[in-house]
Order: C-alpha cells, then structure tokens, then sequence
C-alpha cells in the first residue's frame, strides 16, 4: 500500500459496491493511468480489462479530452441551465445527437447512468399524461436488470440483492422473464439462438395489467451488469413491436452499449431497433466528467410543447445538467471517437476478441463463455455454499498478475477499451488463463 496512507485513512470512505472490511484488509489501489494501462500504487501496470467501470472507451488520459476540461474550468467554471444556457452546453447536445441513431435529435442532459434513467421513466409516465392517457403509468422492467440505483431504477432493475433491502420501492413495476438460458444457449458465440420468444412476456403483462395502465418497458440491449446476458436472437425487435402495438415506449438503457461497444455507435443500431427512448451515460465523457444524457424523439419533445410558451414543459432537471466541464469533455470526447474511428472499432476486433475469448473453454468450473462486441464473459459454477466466491478469486488473482477484470456474481466480465490492439487482446487472455489455470 502507498506509505503515504496510514492504515485507518482507509476507514472513513464508504465505498459503494464494495466488502469494505475485506477490501480494507487488502486494499487494491490505482494512482495512474495511460492508454489502456492503469499503474498500482506498488508501482505495477495493469491491463485495464475493464475500460474503467465499461466507462473509458477511448482509453485513458487522452490528451485532447484533458485539455478540453482543463481549458473549460478555468473559462466557465458553472453556469446553470435552468432558464439560462451557455454554448458548450447546446454544442454537446448536437454533437451527441449527431451520432445517436436516427430520429433522436434531442438531448437532455444528466450527471449519470441512474439518474438518465430516472428521467426516461418520468419523461415516458409524462409525456403519456401530456397525450390525455393520464393512466398509463406502469414501468416494466425486467428480471436480472441493472438500471442504477436510484428509487426508480432499483424499481424496475432485477437483481435481487440490489433490491431486497430496501422495501417496497415504487409502485406500479413489474418484469419481464430474463433471458439467460445455458440449457439451450451456453457457449453461443454472439447473439444465442434461443429465446425470441420470451419477449411475448410482454404481452402476458399486458393482459394482466391492461395496456392502458403501462407507460414504459425498460431493457439494456445487453444486461450487462448482471453479467453479460445478450440478447437471443430476434427478441428485441419482438420486444419493440409488442410495446409499439400497445402504445407503450420502448426505452433502451445504454449506459454501457452506447458509444461504441458493441461496434455500432449505440445499440439501437446494432440490432436495427428504435426505441422511443435512449438512456447513456459513462463513455459520454470517456469517463473523466460524470454525465448522462437521454436520447428523445421529435414526436415525445413536441408532446411537452402544447401549453402557453411561457410555461415551464418538463419541471424535471439537475442543476449540473450540461455542466460546462462535462460538455466539454462530452465535445472532446465524442470528437476522439469520430478522429479514430472508435464508435465502429470494436466491429472490427470482435472476431479476433471472440475467438480469444472463447479459447478459455474447457478451464476448470468454467460453465459459459459468451461474448458480443467488445465484451466478453465467461461464467463459473458456483462453488458450493458459496455463490459469487468464485470470480471474486479471479479477480483478485489477475489483478495481482497485472489485469483488472470486473466479477460479478460467478461471473467475469471483459470490456477493454475501444482503442486496445490484438497483441494487448494477447496478453489479456495470456494472463487471465494462467489464472484460471491455477484456479482450484
Ligand atoms: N444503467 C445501466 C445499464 C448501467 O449499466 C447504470 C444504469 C447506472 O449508471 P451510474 O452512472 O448511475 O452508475 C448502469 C451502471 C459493472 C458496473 O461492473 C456497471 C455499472 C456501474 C458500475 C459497475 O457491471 N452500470
């Protein structure tokens, strides 16, 4: 551990997501980062597979990213937007819209993946009421879901551990089925054959609920947070036209398929699905800045748009939405991803990465691997009586070996960022099966 932290320095940060006590004991610390590399505070460099928290696609420190923000501080600290602007703040909100898929051209702007998404479930309940169907308030979401932690988004998240603490939270949500099935999919490389079906668990909820109580359905193309589950085949077009059929929005969470993931700018594209709604945040700003943004259609914005003009059309908003510093770095960043490329890159390392990834097959306890874009994720049997111990060995094993990989559940996820090279790809893989080799 760095000398410069005493030991009890390390007791008064609680830290989210995290086994404080454990994690205390054996602190993992980054004091760094260039590139695709991430330096520990004992001085090792370690491969970033992870891009962050899926967040820093166009890799670490970039100098034109940097620049931007370090300029915008001492220029324009802060100016709200509230009945005032300032015009980095509408140049960001063209810039993203510039490569969201079509028809979105407009952006509202917020500080993070949970708080875009509770924005999109008020926008959608809403713009709903602006129409006259004041009774359609419903939000489903779906099982194994991760849509961030705020009240709204645990609601309509499923993951039961995110949830179980913390009551009844909000009214009116229910889920669809999730879609992982290794009995039918383990070992599908890219999209899993089976299970377009399951989408008609949409119309099940609107018979038992009746479509004229739903707002919104809430899905992350890929369920990535949970693990990794990616879409069978066919099931989100499904989706999106049971929702159209029922006048219910289709909101698509892409805090992490957006920008570049999977090897179209947003996921929307990549499976030749528009939703009426998109969600992002994270790889906005590469990272460096928190932000969000929601991604809305002409048809929603002009539902607001029919009172007196002087009255306020959505009484929604952060007083950091389009913070100057996040737009900057938004401009820059959406800017280093158009320069080289990056929205579509992961399209052409995905072959070379799915061979890479599913080369680990047949290592010990390893019961899938699957993999989309630029993410992989392989999948452990759980060791008896101990859910979830498993990958977190992992972890801490290729972190000590000089690769930071997420764990989740019995779960590993990989997801470098966009500008990795095959021989970085190499190393990864060459690390994490020594570790998995080893693995008891
Ligand atoms: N929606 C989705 C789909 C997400 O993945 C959020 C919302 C919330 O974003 P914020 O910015 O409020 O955290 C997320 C965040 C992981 C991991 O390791 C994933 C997320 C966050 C932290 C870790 O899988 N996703």
């Amino acid at each position: 551990m760095n000398p410069r932290l005493k030991p009890n320095d390390l007791e008064t940060f609680w830290m989210p997501f995290t086994a404080n006590r454990q994690y205390k004991k054996a602190p993992r610390m980054l004091v760094s980062a260039e590139r695709v590399h991430y330096k520990s505070d004992d001085g090792r460099t370690i491969l970033d597979g992870t891009s962050g928290l899926w967040c820093v696609n166009a890799g670490h420190c970039r100098p034109k990213i940097v620049e931007a923000i370090r300029r915008q501080v001492g220029e324009l600290d802060f100016a709200g937007t509230f009945q005032m602007g300032h015009p980095k703040a509408f140049e960001a909100a063209a810039k993203v819209s510039g490569i969201a898929p079509k028809g979105f051209d407009h952006v509202f702007f917020t500080n993070s993946g949970s708080e875009s998404v509770e924005t999109a479930l008020k926008m959608a309940i809403a713009y709903h009421r602006a129409r006259g169907n004041a009774g359609k308030t419903r939000l489903i979401g779906r099982e194994r879901a991760y849509h961030g932690v705020n009240f709204g988004g645990t609601a309509v998240g499923g993951i039961g551990n995110n949830r179980k603490m913390f009551g009844p939270l909000v009214n009116g949500v229910d889920h669809l089925r999730h879609t992982h099935d290794l009995a039918r999919n383990a070992f599908s490389k890219g999209e899993p054959e089976h299970g377009a079906e399951l989408a008609d668990d949409l119309e099940r909820l609107v018979a038992l609920h009746d479509a004229s109580s739903i707002a919104a359905v809430i899905v992350e193309p890929v369920a990535c947070s949970t693990g990794v589950l990616i879409p069978p085949k066919g099931y989100l077009k499904r989706l999106a036209a049971i929702a159209k059929k029922h006048d219910i929005l289709l909101i698509f969470d892409e805090v992490i398929t957006g920008f570049g993931r999977l090897g179209t700018p947003f996921g929307a594209d990549y499976f030749d699905v528009s939703p009426d709604l998109i969600t992002c945040a994270k790889g906005i700003t590469n990272g460096t800045i928190p932000m969000g943004a929601v991604l809305v259609k002409k048809a929603i914005v002009d539902a607001f748009m029919t009172g007196p003009e002087e009255a306020i059309d959505f009484f929604h908003g952060y007083t950091y939405s389009g913070h100057p510093m996040a737009c900057a770095a938004a401009i820059a960043t959406i800017e280093t991803y158009q320069e080289e490329g990056l929205l579509t890159r992961a399209a052409e390392l995905a072959p070379y990465w799915q061979e890479a990834v599913h080369s680990l097959k047949g290592l010990p306890h390893i019961i899938d691997i699957r993999n989309i874009g630029l993410i992989g994720a392989i999948e452990f049997e759980p060791a008896a009586g101990a859910p979830g111990k498993r990958a977190h060995a992992r972890f801490v094993e290729a972190f000590n070996k000089g690769l930071l990989v997420r764990a989740t559940g019995d779960i590993i996820a990989l997801s470098p960022p966009l500008i990795i090279e095959k021989r970085d790809i190499d190393q990864l893989f060459g690390i994490f099966r020594g570790v998995l080799k080893a693995a008891d």
